[in-house]
């Protein structure tokens, strides 16, 4: 029988035959099994013989660690998005799968996927590995996805007289006796004027 340091029973087991059969002496050997040293009269050559009994060790399975990366770190609506599992690891064994939930409804499995995102939000990945004896681990990541920069215009002028006038070439100009930051980048035209 098998207790824990409180005395309460975590197994029993019967070992021997139909005649007289003892253990003497029992010892936890390093690959947390067991030796047990004894006789028997119900197996050997005849009579009492010596014997000796080896118990397997427990099998106690570590879990898996579920870890992942994306790119790109900051990704818009309709990018492409990787997702890699790699980084996981089962500390004595190997990871069977890899169960992915995007936060937008939809799932995925494999180390490696990717996944679109259709409309911008945060959302809460979710990983989940298993290892080669069923056990689970899971991580959420949070996930924000921006909406796709689109340029708008801010001003427009108009230089120029009656006749044909054209600019092919602007410069971005650090203007001086300003002290907005705003106004020391803003955007100088430098046209070249062709009247006639
Ligand atoms: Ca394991």
């Amino acid at each position: 029988m098998k207790t824990d340091s409180s005395g309460k029973k975590e197994w029993d087991k019967t070992f021997g035959g139909s005649s007289w059969d003892g253990a003497y002496s029992v010892e936890q050997t390093a690959d947390s099994g067991y030796i047990i040293a004894g006789e028997t009269e119900s197996y050997g050559a005849g009579s009492y013989d010596f014997w000796l009994i080896k118990v397997k060790g427990e099998l106690t399975n570590q879990p898996p660690v579920a870890s992942f990366t994306y790119s790109p770190e900051k990704p818009v609506v309709n990018q492409t998005v990787t997702f890699n599992a790699s980084s996981s690891y089962d500390p004595d064994g190997t990871i069977d799968s890899y169960v992915w939930n995007f936060g937008d409804g939809e799932t995925g499995s494999g180390e490696m996927v990717s996944h679109i995102y259709s409309s911008l939000g945060d959302y809460e990945v979710n990983l989940t590995v298993t290892d080669d004896n069923g056990a689970t681990n899971s991580i959420i990541r949070k996930i924000t996805v921006e909406e796709i920069f689109v340029p708008e215009e801010e001003w427009n002028k108009t230089f120029g007289g009656s006749d044909d006038d054209r600019a092919y070439s602007v410069q971005q100009t650090a203007d001086s006796g300003t002290s907005s930051l705003e106004e020391q980048s803003r955007m100088a035209l430098v046209p070249m004027i062709c009247g006639w």
